[in-house]
């Protein structure tokens, strides 16, 4: 593969990808037990070894704390409260803070999406009642909204527009959000006071084995650890939770959907390269600058395969594999050629053979759908006209895909 980026599909070329159900010894499952049983696993294994690295078993206290209680928020429609989940060792503590919003009339226990936010809990709703946070942010915003790494009250409501909380709240669902940097921030050293610093056996010295968990897997991690606190919260349907992300955080929701199967429904939006992009296509980002620009992001075996990514001996559909047959939906963007919209339905496309073996339909169809004209069965799949982002569009088709799956009357 050469360095300059291919956005031209007829130099994409061919690539076969490893068979879903062959396992490592040959032999191909043909029912929904062994693949639960024999290969499933070795496909986790395979992803936590290769891309994400492996998540250490981790020996931690929790506690929640109730920080504060509207119950007329978003106008009188839902309550918000915001919740502290203090995770602790003997040396170490992090806290996430979530945001989470409950409609007000629907009937209770709800169900509800949870995904990680990029600029605190105070971006993705206005309310002056919600404290800006405090931790490490990426300098991206405008230069008012972030200085010196630290939001500023110019980013409240900064990413707003991707989290259309009435709308969510009028579908009858819930939503709690945190900001990912409660986990870790996001730079290559940001480890050093996240939770892979503080509940992991190599913090003191930062020599990560070339297997040891990458950012992403520590994010996806959070995303289990608000779960933890989602299940004791009686008014939540905790067998209707979905996991979303958007981009790197849909490719943070794809491994804690995978790794935790808790989560009934998973959504990616926009997760591109080391998420839903097939990586075997040479289109858009590669294997090899998502290391060079983001190399804390995923595992030191990794980048192994920068230059090789026909080497890999997984490939991002057998990721979608590893969510069946729970519903798993895939939004792409048009103008989002970075993040390959057609690599992405391929990975959705050839997972399909996995929902084959319980029954179920995946996404069926076989071509790349039309613009706006969203697709698929346990496998929902769109392509919306527009940029890398996250729109009303992507939620209200979330939102339907949930409502059919979850069977939530209407
Ligand atoms: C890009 C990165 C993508 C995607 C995106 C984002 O710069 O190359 O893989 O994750 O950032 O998270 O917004």
């Amino acid at each position: 593969m050469n360095d300059s980026v291919n956005y031209d599909e007829s130099k994409v070329g061919n690539h076969s990808v490893p068979d879903v159900l062959r396992c490592k010894d040959g032999s191909r499952v043909e029912d929904a037990a062994s693949w639960i049983i024999r290969r499933r696993p070795e496909i986790l294994d395979l992803f936590a070894t290769y891309v994400y690295g492996k998540t250490p078993v981790i020996y931690f206290d929790t506690s929640y704390e109730i920080l504060s209680e509207d119950s007329n928020a978003l106008g009188g429609v839902a309550i918000r409260k915001e919740v502290a989940i203090r995770i602790t060792n003997k040396t170490n503590a992090s806290v996430i803070v979530l945001a989470l919003y409950l409609p007000k009339d629907a009937r209770k226990p709800v169900p509800l999406f949870l995904g990680c936010n990029y600029n605190g809990n105070h971006a993705v709703d206005p309310d002056k009642k919600i404290p800006i946070t405090q931790h490490w942010m990426r300098n991206t915003l405008d230069e008012k909204s972030v200085v010196n790494n630290r939001a500023t009250e110019f980013s409240r409501g900064y990413e707003s527009s991707r989290w259309p909380l009435e709308l969510i709240i009028k579908s009858g669902f819930g939503l709690a959000t945190f900001y990912y940097g409660d986990v870790e921030a996001d730079h290559p050293q940001g480890w050093r006071s996240g939770v892979r610093a503080h509940f992991s056996s190599h913090a003191p010295t930062g020599e990560f084995r070339v297997e040891d968990w990458g950012a992403i897997a520590a994010w996806a991690w959070g995303l289990s650890r608000a779960f933890d606190y989602l299940e004791t919260n009686a008014e939540v349907d905790s067998v209707k939770i979905a996991v979303m992300g958007h981009s790197r955080l849909g490719k943070a929701a794809l491994w804690a959907g995978a790794l935790d199967e808790r989560f009934a429904l998973v959504v990616s939006n926009n997760s591109g390269a080391g998420g839903m992009a097939l990586a075997r296509r040479d289109f858009g980002e590669s294997i090899k600058s998502i290391n060079e620009n983001f190399p804390h992001w995923f595992c030191g075996n990794y980048k192994t395969f920068n230059d090789f990514p026909e080497k890999l001996p997984i490939d991002m559909h057998q990721l979608a594999g590893l969510i069946a047959p729970r519903p798993l939906y895939i939004a792409s963007a048009q103008e989002d050629l970075w993040a390959d919209p057609k690599g992405e339905f391929l990975s959705g496309k050839f997972a399909d053979p996995v929902y084959s073996l319980f029954g179920e339909h995946g996404l069926k169809v076989t071509d790349w759908p039309e613009a706006n004209h969203p697709v698929g069965e346990k496998i929902g799949y769109h392509l919306r006209t527009g940029k890398h982002d996250v729109t009303a569009y992507d939620w209200e088709q979330f939102l339907r895909f949930a409502i059919k799956h979850f069977r939530i009357p209407q």
